[in-house]
């Protein structure tokens, strides 16, 4: 039996040609396919294969714990940049958020731009949960905004895209910001939200106003803060550094991160 030489794993393609191939000869007089041995071990491990296939992405779609309100850390502590202290966003700031908008744009068939007041009319999911740092530290919060999968399906995503990609408006040097991206498991899972207010309060500028990403089974840095910007692609390597965010892309963080 032959393996692809382009892949170190047995493919499934490969495994069932061998498959064939080696129980063809085998087969003598009343000997049956069910009762070949070879058969049954070559079924049961493609069968297996199939499983492995398929798990990481079963749950891929479980839920993160969530918390009771007294379970809350009494301050959630700010990480990475805790002010952007742009012209720009001390402006919009200054305008409580009035002149901002969220772009989303790329692979969708009408681009968005929402403010804060539109956000607000849309369905909103509540969710107390626990951020976990790369840096060691934990907090729980009660986070509240609108599922992502509405402003997508409000967007019309492609079929062609494969990531969202977070545009942040913090400057992290030569006018860059901070960004992130996500996969559309990840984009579509019930507790990734687009949130506005921690809490029950609308979102200090910290933690991120005026909304931020929550994506509950990912650690800390996948959260972008400071949104002005989601951009659906089919392919990471054209932005930026090309490793899908900019820890990943300076600091050789995971791109998958998740927990
Ligand atoms: N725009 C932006 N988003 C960011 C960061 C940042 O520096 N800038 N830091 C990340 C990291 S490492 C963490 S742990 C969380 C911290 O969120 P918090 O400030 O609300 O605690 O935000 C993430 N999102
Ligand atoms: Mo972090």
């Amino acid at each position: 039996m032959t393996t692809s030489p382009r892949s170190p794993i047995v493919s499934r393609r490969a495994l069932l040609t061998g498959l064939t191939a080696g129980t063809a000869g085998l087969l003598t007089g009343c000997d049956s396919l069910a009762r070949n041995e070879r058969f049954r071990k070559a079924l049961f491990s493609a069968e297996n294969m199939h499983k492995w296939l398929q798990r990481p992405l079963q749950d891929r779609d479980a839920l993160a714990p969530e918390y009771r309100a007294d379970q809350r850390s009494p301050f959630f502590r700010p990480n990475g940049t805790a002010n952007p202290n742009t012209e720009s966003y001390k402006a919009l700031w200054r305008g409580k958020f009035a002149d901002w908008r969220l772009m989303v744009d790329g692979l969708v068939a009408r681009p968005l731009s929402l403010s804060l007041a539109q956000l607000h009319t849309m369905p909103q999911r509540i969710q107390t949960t626990r951020h976990d740092c790369v840096e060691g530290w934990s907090a729980i919060g009660t986070w509240r905004g609108v599922p992502l999968k509405l402003v997508l399906d409000a967007a019309g995503l492609s079929s062609r895209a494969r990531y969202l990609v977070f545009h942040c408006m913090d400057d992290m040097g030569g006018g860059n910001g901070y960004y992130e991206s996500i996969d559309m498991v990840d984009a579509f899972h019930p507790q990734t939200i687009l949130a506005h207010a921690l809490n029950e309060q609308p979102l200090e500028v910290r933690n991120g106003a005026p909304l931020r990403l929550r994506v509950e089974r990912h650690l800390g840095y996948k959260h972008a803060k400071f949104l002005s910007r989601i951009e659906a692609v089919d392919d990471l390597s054209r932005i930026r550094g090309g490793k899908g965010g900019y820890w990943e892309d300076i600091a050789g963080y995971e791109w998958y991160a998740g927990i």
